[in-house]
């Protein structure tokens, strides 16, 4: 350690001429970036030598999103140092948690998918698993969300300009991916040989970033790839004066590593959105299979030493990847090249929205990947054919790849992976039952059931050191490094002064936030309120709009019909994609309702709205251990698992929340009367969504609901009204908030009235926190290696 001040002490001096004393905090982080990168560098050459020697089996985890986090906390976290490194700051006048502050999120991920990705790659590392992460360097990573007058408005999020420092770039391993032009088959007395010819060449340069696990000696990496032009810039045209046309390769070779799509369940921006997957698969692969190559001298052994893992389908194009290096640059027959991928993919699906099952229209697709189009026509011909042989026949309108001009990349998928596997258990059985039943029924055994979880060194032991330091001396187990421990806890159920000290750390921290509520919103919030948090994407399927409408419906009733509830602050966070309609309009309907009960002097003694800009993972850190309750109020059936419910349950909040993914399995856990479900079943939204739904009958037939809807429709502050939701509301509400809003009313005031009883929540909550060991992205990570991997730990 001393070493590491050492450290800090020459960077800064050959670095900026300074001695720490004269530093800036800008320049400490600086220092801080680098030296931390630096160590773990070192420590990845270690683990990596002993990787090589050991010839063992490794996992390439391959995703469009990566939602990081902060890295500088995690990482002297991990490594130990963050207590040392604060002192010595502290003795030179630097707080630790400023300079935390400077580090940008990168934000290389929309949501759930994104931050699994990172909770799995810290997880495995911790646990010494060998990994390697594959993504795109976005330049621009998810839009920071400003909201004016109510609006969502989005900016570019620079965020390499701060937190390029913990990125190594390797020029040693950089990667030529072509697009477009030509194939050409040749026969020769080998056999056939394809050529390919007038294509565009785009550079892919490696930057790695460096993944630390907690009390482990194993450091993974996480590649990003960025696009770059092959022949730089035109000099003639430069020369000629012709200066934006000289650089005009360049900038469209750089757009596809440019931005992060702001897509969440839904697929946009196609031909770019094309040429990044193949961009970043392409580079991958042809790294993948040359190391291996370097290593073995043949690639018969590949499938035995790789196994590579596809979340989601938008990585999907690895696999006609695999086929075309085989077959065209190492020369195997298609049925060797065939056995050899269809032993070494496994994929995850993420979600049954029809939307977000990615599908490419064949005349966008064909041209921009020729050859890759080609092998997917040749597996999907011998896959129908196999059908045919089988008797599937009849099932091909749901199975084939291409149908009707379209590829469905989830079936290229299933058809081509040894496992596919769902999030939770309901989200399983949704795949095996309906979305995917002929494929069960043809691959019985293929599709397996991982349910999600969480990296709770990050959101407990991190986000909550309060709490940690409390439990870590109560029960006097190791729970930061197995969660399982934490079980402990429930002995304590019934223990008066131990239900008070949680109470009290939640309110620590309840404190905290309100605090960063006033900074950010203005909004004096009360921290005896109960804290009822709604956090993440804004999707019509996740109903804020539900509980939007049930506050409406409070408002009204304190308003105009005497009620006093129990003090409640509601908060909101969820970006809405850019392209969005609906989802913007709820988010300024939830502002106005903020803005309209701060402005009355009754309503807002009882309750507040308050909506935080910019959801990203270290805001989540702030509101998590902060909140009460849980609000997980998907349509049932339609949230494949979620991941925030989790972090939720881990701190101490309670879930209110639908029979929907992982809620399921969270009520299997804590059991029924620490948890409060209402609404449909998925069995009976189908039923009902069969029946054809009618919402305006809810509307007629409801008077609470007719009379907050028509009661909404007055809410215009001035230049907005809400006719267009609440029309769309008794028209089609397609996810149902009028048939759950009855049950969820009725649950609420549970909610509130069970808060009251102060002695009776408290230990709800703590048979949450006790019951949160299965979530741990620990025990979900050694599902995978156990079930689907089959890897061993670095030894
Ligand atoms: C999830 C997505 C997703 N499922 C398309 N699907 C995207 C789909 O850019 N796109 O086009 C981006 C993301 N994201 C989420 O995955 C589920 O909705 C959650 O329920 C789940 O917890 C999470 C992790 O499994």
């Amino acid at each position: 350690m001393d070493n590491f001040a050492t450290d800090i002490k020459k960077y800064l001096e050959k670095i900026f001429g300074n001695t720490i004393d004269e530093a800036s905090e800008r320049q400490i982080y600086q220092a801080l970036m680098v030296i931390t990168r630096d160590r773990l560098a070192e420590k990845r050459f270690e683990s990596n030598k002993k990787l090589k020697e050991s010839q063992q089996k490794r996992v390439y985890y391959m995703s469009m999103e990566f939602l990081v986090g902060k890295t500088l906390r995690n990482n002297l976290y991990n490594l130990g140092y963050e207590d040392e490194i604060k002192h010595f700051l502290a003795k030179h006048g630097f707080s630790l948690e400023r300079i935390y502050n400077i580090e940008p999120d990168p934000g290389l991920g929309n949501g759930g998918l994104g931050r699994l990705a990172s909770c799995y790659m810290d997880a495995l590392t911790s646990n010494d698993y060998p990994i390697m992460g594959f993504s795109i360097l976005y330049e621009f990573g998810i839009f920071k969300q400003v909201i004016s007058d109510g609006w969502q408005q989005e900016y570019p999020d620079n965020w390499l300009d701060l937190g390029r420092y913990g990125l190594l770039y390797r020029n040693d391993e950089e990667i030529e991916v072509k697009f477009y032009g030509n194939t050409k088959e040749e026969w020769s007395s080998e056999g056939l040989h394809i050529r390919y010819e007038d294509y565009t060449a785009i550079k892919a340069e490696p930057y790695d970033l460096f993944i630390s696990g907690y009390d482990s000696d194993t450091v993974n990496v996480l590649r990003l790839w960025k696009s770059k032009a092959t022949g730089g810039f035109n000099m003639k045209l430069f020369e000629k004066g012709e200066y934006s046309k000289s650089l005009e390769s360049e900038a469209i070779a750089e757009s596809i590593s440019k931005l992060l799509y702001p897509a969440d369940d839904n697929d946009n921006g196609k031909a770019l959105r094309i040429k990044q997957q193949y961009f970043f698969t392409s580079a991958s692969l042809q790294q993948i299979v040359k190391n291996h190559y370097d290593t073995y001298m043949t690639l018969d052994n590949f499938a035995e030493k790789v196994v590579i893992h596809i979340n989601d389908t938008h990585p999907s194009m690895c696999i006609p990847e695999l086929m075309r290096i085989l077959m065209d640059e190492y020369e195997y027959s298609w049925d060797k090249a065939w056995s050899i991928t269809t032993k070494t993919f496994a994929y995850t699906n993420h979600t049954i929205m029809a939307e977000a099952l990615e599908k490419w229209s064949v005349d966008l697709f064909q041209p921009i990947l020729p050859r890759i189009y080609t092998i997917i026509r040749e597996i999907n011909n011998r896959f129908c054919k196999w059908c045919n042989d089988i008797g599937a026949a009849g099932e091909l309108d749901e199975m084939s790849i291409i149908h009707n001009n379209v590829i469905r990349m989830a079936n290229l998928c299933i058809v081509s992976s040894y496992s596919v596997n769902g999030v939770s258990m309901l989200h399983t059985e949704i795949l095996k039952k309906d979305t995917f039943k002929s494929f069960n029924r043809i691959y019985p055994g293929k599709f397996i059931n991982v349910t999600n979880g969480i990296a709770h060194r990050r959101w407990l032991g991190q986000a909550n050191p309060e709490l940690t330091r409390y439990l870590n001396k109560l029960l006097g187990v190791d729970f930061i490094k197995d969660l399982s421990s934490i079980d402990k806890l429930l002995e304590y159920q019934d223990d008066k002064a131990v239900l008070e000290d949680l109470e009290n750390i939640k309110n620590i921290k309840k404190l905290q936030l309100a605090e960063y509520i006033k900074s950010s919103t203005a909004i004096k919030v009360d921290t005896n309120s109960i804290f009822d948090v709604q956090i993440k994407r804004l999707h019509e399927y996740k109903r804020q709009l539900l509980n939007a409408l049930h506050i409406i419906y409070l408002y009204r009733m304190i308003k105009f019909n005497g009620l006093k509830p129990y003090p409640r602050t509601f908060i909101f966070s969820a970006k809405a994609s850019s392209g969005y309609v609906m989802a913007k309009n709820i988010i300024k309907l939830i502002c106005s309702i903020s803005e309209i009960i701060e402005a009355d002097p009754i309503v807002r003694e009882y309750i507040k709205v308050v909506f935080l800009e910019d959801y990203r993972v270290s805001l989540a850190e702030k509101i998590i251990p902060a909140a009460n309750v849980s609000e997980q109020i998907s349509q049932a059936g339609k949230e494949a698992s979620g991941t925030g419910n989790m972090k939720l349950m881990l701190n101490g909040a309670v879930t209110l929340g639908t029979m929907d993914g992982a809620n399921v399995e969270i009520h299997n856990a804590v059991g029924q009367d620490n948890i409060f479900i209402f609404g449909l079943s998925s069995e009976e939204v189908e039923e009902l969504f069969k029946n054809d739904y009618r919402a305006i009958d809810y509307y007629n037939n409801n008077q609470d609901i007719k009379e907050t809807i028509d009661f909404m429709r007055t809410l215009d502050n001035g230049h907005t009204n809400f006719n267009y939701i609440a029309d769309y509301l008794v028209s089609t509400d397609p996810y149902m908030c009028l048939a759950d809003f009855e049950s969820y009313k009725n649950t609420q005031k549970i909610v509130e009235d069970t808060y009251q009883d102060k002695g009776k929540w408290n230990k709800m909550s703590l048979v949450n926190i006790a019951k949160s060991g299965i979530f741990s992205a620990d025990r979900a990570t050694k599902e995978y290696v156990e079930k689907i991997w089959k890897i061993e730990k670095i030894k």
